[in-house]
């Protein structure tokens, strides 16, 4: 198996001017005729006068070139046409099977319904076709289906034909073939539309399965809140009248921004305060903005190839980090972002998948949707965006768009423009592109009391020199900013010398983040405790108290817990109780987080040698200090948030939520079940009963299988919170590979609805000191080797497991060795599975 390098990248020799496509669907088979005009690529300097088009598990019935019979063979993955014209028009007709398609990737069904994946290389699974996103092409496409069983006919575009049982769509803008879809089936409809700053009106379409209709009122109105925040914030508006998003249950991963047709993943649409948590409302509005905000950073300017996937993920992940800052609390949203950067990619930096932002290589790109590319790559554009400020990178932003709307381009092309708006020099700046790993940087200060100077020494310890800014404060002791600002970073090691410093500041670095970097820093642990309470920064708040409660977990005698813990007090007390202490931790939101200890997963990272079973007790040993210190306190904010108040998505209401529910799960954990059991049954939100019966599930108690039962009669018609019911018992402490065993022949489990696996079984795989055991890296295994053959990209996810075997103690290291080999091994193992355990194997 050859991998496909950046470097090969060619132009192709021919170009596609429009691409019609006929859809003939029923229940045995589809047909699909396909008629493109096809003409020579006037920048090519090939000549071969040969055609490869791509195509995979596709039964060829008929193709003519012109009307006439071309000289062409089939070869492997795709069809091979010689002796061809600089123009001529191509037509094929071929049969497909998406009522047996269980890789979810193509056409396929779900709850019998049709929809279609095409990114990144299923549309080949289609009809046979230049399937490369440097390839954009204006696309017609008519439906045939069963008139008395399929209502619904869509595809992108407009529809400009209907008559009974068939459809007929254009899409006037070029597009590559992975931003194409099709949806055949019944579906009920929710309709509004929009207005546009131009006066335009767009009619804005959600299609559920017809139970669901009463949960898409939240999603409508996070689209509308999404055109209206594009236009408001980047200045772009919507480019068609009509703007759909269908919802299904069988779904690889989120959504799909395909042209004015997204298909989404029912999880990331369906919304009702009765079924979904405060996080999941915001994390909704956040998919909806993002493949909306594609429509621009995706789809009218494109990627050149698959390697600059980031072009379009890393900046669309950043502008919808910006619309859920500015619509909720941005410092909420900063801090929630950078702990799973750091704890999910700073671990896939580490682990046997490390890739660059562009990657250099790939045998299968769907393994390339990564944290890294998306997540590291969001880091990256915010680095621009801090160094130009907003004014700056909108002009960026601007240029980008007057040069390459309507092309496919590379991220060099982006950095370009953002450079020549703003005459700023990015040279150095790619080395976050082509260098992985996470850089580490260490930074000293010295302060002299006589010339009243501040130096500060910054170092970095990468292979290469990283530019990047650094956003500081220094503070003095009422926490009052003596100075702040950003500095530059860009050599190995730089002094900075801060003068007429009366006092001894107290720095704040990094803030916000500026940087994605491992920064070490000689900050006492008395300076730590002090920015917990007095940094300006919510950001750096949060992230002392992370590094205080990491070292009381990890090396307890580092610290002084009793001043600690004093600290914490006065955090909690000054808003809740008394006002006495002095703290400008007022956001309730801020306080949990920060009494939220790090991860089981982040904590993992600092280990040398992961130890899962000692780092599981280390953090319950800190769990039991912090219930002995604050109980009494936790009883008395619990009682004091704890009242009924109707349900708002507002900053204040979710931070009481969110401050009560903290409260309420050290409670549980200290014994006080019944708490937890009345809010069970009293809640008047998912939000309030997920909470209680997380807190139910820390332990064996008399109130777990009761409040389990009650939850599974009241939801098992809803199949998103069903999910909820299977993920929280494989979560549960006391779950075990017997336990998800018996989760697996429930009735209402199903091994080919990714959503409903991924709540089982990758729930599991991070239920660590459960999880990491022979019987269950056995189980996991077994799940892998049915995946590769009905659906390998979800097989290739949970395999992703197994990446960090390498780090884990002598004998797991064996067994997750082991487990890789045996997958290695068996028969006609998928591109995608094997590209992991390759890499997890060199
Ligand atoms: N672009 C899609 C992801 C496609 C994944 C292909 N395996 C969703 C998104 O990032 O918006
Ligand atoms: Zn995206």
């Amino acid at each position: 198996l050859q991998p496909i390098y950046r470097k090969d990248y060619t132009l192709s020799e021919y170009l596609i001017h429009t691409t019609e496509l006929e859809f003939d669907l029923t229940e045995t088979q589809t047909i699909v005729t396909s008629k493109i005009s096809f003409y020579k690529n006037p920048k090519s300097n090939k000549k071969t006068n040969i055609l490869f088009l791509d195509g995979i598990d596709l039964e060829l019935i008929s193709i003519l070139v012109d009307k006439a019979k071309p000289d062409y063979k089939l070869v492997e993955q795709g069809l091979e046409i010689n002796n061809l014209a600089d123009e001529f028009i191509l037509e094929i007709k071929n049969c497909i099977h998406p009522e047996k398609n269980t890789s979810l990737y193509g056409l396929y069904q779900s709850n019998g319904n049709f929809c279609t994946q095409c990114e990144a290389h299923g549309f080949r699974q289609i009809t046979y076709y230049l399937d490369r996103p440097d390839v954009l092409s204006v696309f017609t496409t008519h439906i045939k289906a069963d008139k008395q069983k399929y209502l619904v006919l869509l595809s992108n575009g407009n529809l400009i034909k209907q008559i009974n049982g068939s459809t007929t769509w254009h899409d006037p803008t070029p597009k590559p073939c992975y931003l194409f879809a099709l949806v055949v089936g019944n579906f009920a409809l929710k309709e509004d539309t929009y207005i546009t700053l131009s006066g335009n009106e767009v009619t804005l379409k959600i299609y559920v399965q017809a139970h669901n209709i009463n949960k898409t009122q939240f999603a409508m109105a996070a689209l509308k809140r999404s055109f209206a925040w594009e236009e408001k914030r980047f200045g772009l508006e919507y480019d068609l009248d009509i703007y759909m998003i269908v919802a299904v249950d069988d779904f690889n991963m989120g959504a799909m921004e395909n042209k004015g047709l997204n298909i989404f993943n029912t999880t990331y649409v369906l919304a009702s305060i009765d079924t979904v948590t405060d996080k999941d409302f915001i994390d909704i509005e956040a998919v909806i903005g993002h493949e909306y905000f594609h429509n621009w950073t995706g789809n009218r300017v494109t990627c050149r190839d698959w390697f600059q996937l980031s072009l379009k993920e890393g900046l669309t992940v950043f502008r919808d980090q910006e619309f859920t800052s500015d619509l909720h609390t941005r410092s909420i949203k900063r801090i929630e972002d950078v702990n799973t950067l750091r704890t999910l990619q700073f671990a896939e930096d580490m682990s046997s998948m490390q890739h660059l932002v562009r990657p250099e290589h790939y045998i299968e790109m769907n393994n390339f949707y990564t944290l890294t590319v998306y997540e590291k790559g969001a880091e990256i554009i915010r680095m621009v965006h801090t160094f130009l400020g907003e004014v700056g990178f909108q002009k960026g932003m601007q240029l980008y768009f007057q040069r390459f709307d309507g092309d496919a381009v590379t991220i060099d092309d982006f950095i370009q423009s953002m450079s020549d708006a703003n005459n700023f020099d990015f040279d150095q700046f790619m080395y976050w592109y082509s260098q992985s790993g996470t850089p580490e940087v260490s930074i000293v200060s010295d302060y002299n009391h006589n010339d009243k100077t501040f130096k500060v020494f910054i170092r970095q310890h990468s292979q290469c020199d990283y530019f990047f800014p650094l956003r500081f404060a220094l503070l003095d002791d009422t926490g009052t900013k003596l100075e702040s600002g950003i500095l530059t970073v860009k050599d190995k090691e730089q002094i900075f010398i801060f003068n007429n410093m009366d006092v001894e500041p107290t720095p704040s670095w990094l803030r916000g983040f500026s940087a994605p970097i491992k920064l070490k820093s000689d900050l006492t642990f008395k300076q730590k405790i002090f920015l917990v309470r007095h940094d300006s920064d919510a950001f750096n708040q949060w992230d002392n108290a992370q590094q205080l409660w990491l070292s009381l977990i990890l090396i307890p005698s580092s610290i002084n817990q009793d001043l600690f813990f004093d600290a914490i007090e006065k955090v909690l007390k000054n808003t809740f109780l008394d006002g006495s202490c002095v703290s400008l931790v007022q956001d309730k939101s801020l306080i949990c987080e920060i009494l939220t200890l790090p991860s089981e997963q982040f904590l993992h990272q600092q280990q040398e040698i992961i130890d899962v079973f000692e780092v599981h007790d280390k953090r319950e040993k800190v769990i039991n200090k912090i219930i002995e210190r604050f109980k009494l306190l936790f009883s008395k904010i619990y009682s004091k948030l704890n009242i009924y108040q109707p349900y708002e998505l507002t900053p204040e209401a979710v931070g009481n939520r969110a401050l009560k529910n903290i409260c309420l799960y050290y409670l549980a954990i200290s014994g006080e079940f019944e708490l937890a059991f009345e809010q069970f049954k009293s809640a008047n939100c998912m939000n309030d009963k997920m909470a209680s019966l997380k807190a139910l599930i820390v332990s064996d108690n008399s109130y777990k299988n009761i409040a389990l039962d009650g939850f599974y009669h009241e939801f098992k018609n809803d199949t998103q919170v069903m999910d909820k019911y299977f993920s929280i018992q494989s979560s549960a402490s006391t779950a075990n590979v017997e336990s998800i065993k018996v989760l697996m022949q429930h009735k209402l489990f199903s091994f080919n609805t990714p959503n409903r696996l991924r709540s089982v079984i990758g729930s599991f795989s991070q239920n660590y000191v459960n999880f990491h055991n022979q019987q269950g890296y056995e189980l996991l295994t077994n799940i892998i080797i049915k995946l590769n053959q009905s659906n390998p990209q979800i097989g290739a996810k949970l395999t992703s497991v197994y990446n960090h075997w390498q780090r884990f103690t002598p004998k797991l290291k064996a067994l997750q060795k082991q487990q890789l080999e045996k997958i290695l091994a068996i028969e006609n193992l998928s591109n995608n599975i094997f590209e992991i355990i390759q890499a997890a194997l060199k």
